[in-house]
């Protein structure tokens, strides 16, 4: 039995369950997703009311085919039932609370039953020995703990692995790197442009990560591109592996790359996914491009019933050669609540990422920064150079920047002004990156 499967196995005594049959986990699924209907029907009066409204009981779930009548879950119905309302456990059943800020009023609040967080620690489990970590890796988890779902997620994880665990939050870049070199190591977890700040960092204090016994980044919470994991890659030496998750859910551990890196195995027997056309909310087949909705098939405090993530990616066709029969997703490049139109184009902050990073001389720490002129949207890209660059002549900067722009035209369609910035001018995020300074006034 290979580390992987062994590490699945200690957690769930009975099964390996990233490598059960199709047949069999559909068979799972549907006896899963029938308990949950029934579940958030009998307890939670939204999903109630909706069923009732389009005449559907838990009964009329014979299939999983059956799945696209029950009714969407939003974001807003999160909002609206602030704090407790989606809850199907009495309090006195729930353990745990995290929340999530968003961007604009109340949280969303969500729950964990004991048994909730007993499937967390299992996904997180399976998520690290998917990407390779076991026994005796040291594990510096630089996600911010608290009702962030990050911290907490991956510490349980690691731990119910049999990893050393180093609960070292976000923040403090300096201690982290320290304690990087000199605690021996293996594995980091942290958003992918945290970890850029330590790179950087690292430089500034003269230390090599290539030297270090760092082998695996286990990056997520924000959209980072492909381009983003070569330059990590290439500058550090280590594995960069995209991890997925979010709150409404139940944080880290919804799906993870393996050693293939190619797509992000969804845990499925816990997480039923379908991809919509998120105009008209049609179900898409596998490999077409939509919004991922996710239905828990296992969540007991905090049922989610076709949770529109809002989050753009396709499912996958065909089996990854690393023998995993949980279907793999796309990584997650842009929201599709991320899109900026300017001048009639639609732009998403992951291209002007991929177009930056094709270029040399820059780093990648960038902002755009939109304003309203003459009733018109305008957008500036704020570009970091590296230091060499910086101190380069005034018309080297100039040939540059239309470098830049010329590469930002061929991927947007669109030209937009660039302006070069001095290293260490963008604010560096502990967390989660703030890619859109948004300046426009309300219409
Ligand atoms: O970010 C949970 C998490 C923690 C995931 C640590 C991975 C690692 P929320 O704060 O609720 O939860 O934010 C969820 O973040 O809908 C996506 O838009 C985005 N997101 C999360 N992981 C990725 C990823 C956590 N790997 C929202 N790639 C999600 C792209 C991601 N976007």
């Amino acid at each position: 039995m290979n580390a992987a499967k062994q590490a699945c196995t200690r957690f769930h005594p009975d099964s390996a369950p990233d490598y059960i049959p199709p047949a069999q986990l559909a068979n799972l699924q549907l006896s899963r997703l029938q308990t949950i209907v029934a579940r958030a029907y009998r307890h939670v009066s939204l999903f109630h009311d909706r069923m009732v409204e389009r005449g559907i009981t838990p009964e009329s779930i014979t299939s999983l085919a059956a799945i696209a009548e029950l009714p969407f879950t939003t974001k807003a119905d999160l909002r609206d039932t602030y704090p407790f309302g989606l809850f199907a456990s009495p309090m006195e059943e729930i353990v745990r609370l995290h929340a999530s800020s968003g961007t604009t009023g109340k949280p969303i609040v969500v729950a964990y039953t004991q048994q909730d967080l007993d499937v967390w620690t299992s996904v997180m489990v399976r998520s690290f020995a998917a990407c390779g970590l076991h026994q005796g890796d040291v594990v510096q988890n630089a996600y911010g703990y608290g009702l962030f779902t990050g911290g907490l997620g991956a510490h349980y994880g690691a731990e119910a692995l049999g990893a050393t665990v180093i609960p070292i939050s976000g923040g403090n870049t300096e201690r982290q790197l320290m304690v990087m070199k000199d605690f021996g190591v293996t594995a980091i977890c942290c958003t992918p442009s945290y970890f850029l700040h330590m790179i950087e960092r690292a430089v500034e204090m003269d230390i090599d990560i290539r030297d270090l016994p760092l082998r695996v980044g286990v990056f997520g919470a924000e959209p980072w591109t492909a381009s983003m994991r070569k330059r990590i890659e290439t500058l550090t030496g280590i594995r960069a592996i995209d991890i997925y998750g979010l709150s409404e859910i139940i944080g880290p551990g919804v799906a993870i790359e393996c050693a293939e890196q190619d797509g992000l195995h969804i845990f499925e027997d816990h997480f039923y996914p379908e991809i919509i056309d998120p105009e008209t909310g049609a179900v898409l087949p596998d490999g077409a491009e939509g919004e991922l909705v996710l239905t828990t098939l296992s969540k007991f405090a905090m049922p989610m019933i076709r949770y529109r993530t809002r989050d753009i990616t396709a499912l996958l066709p065909g089996a990854c050669p690393c023998g995993r029969s949980l279907r793999r997703m796309r990584r997650i490049s842009r929201r599709s609540d991320d899109m900026l139109i300017i001048r009639g184009v639609n732009v998403f902050p992951s291209q002007v990422e991929t177009a930056l990073l094709e270029v040399e001389g820059t780093l990648p720490h960038y902002q755009i920064v939109l304003n309203r002129a003459h009733g018109l949207d305008q957008m500036e890209v704020l570009v970091e150079v590296t230091p060499e660059t910086f101190s380069d002549k005034i018309g080297a900067l100039e040939e540059l920047s239309a470098k830049i722009e010329d590469a930002l035209e061929q991927v947007l369609g669109l030209r937009v002004p660039v302006r070069l910035v001095e290293p260490h001018t963008i604010q560096r995020s502990e967390g989660k990156a703030k890619r859109v300074i948004d300046r426009r006034l309300p219409a």
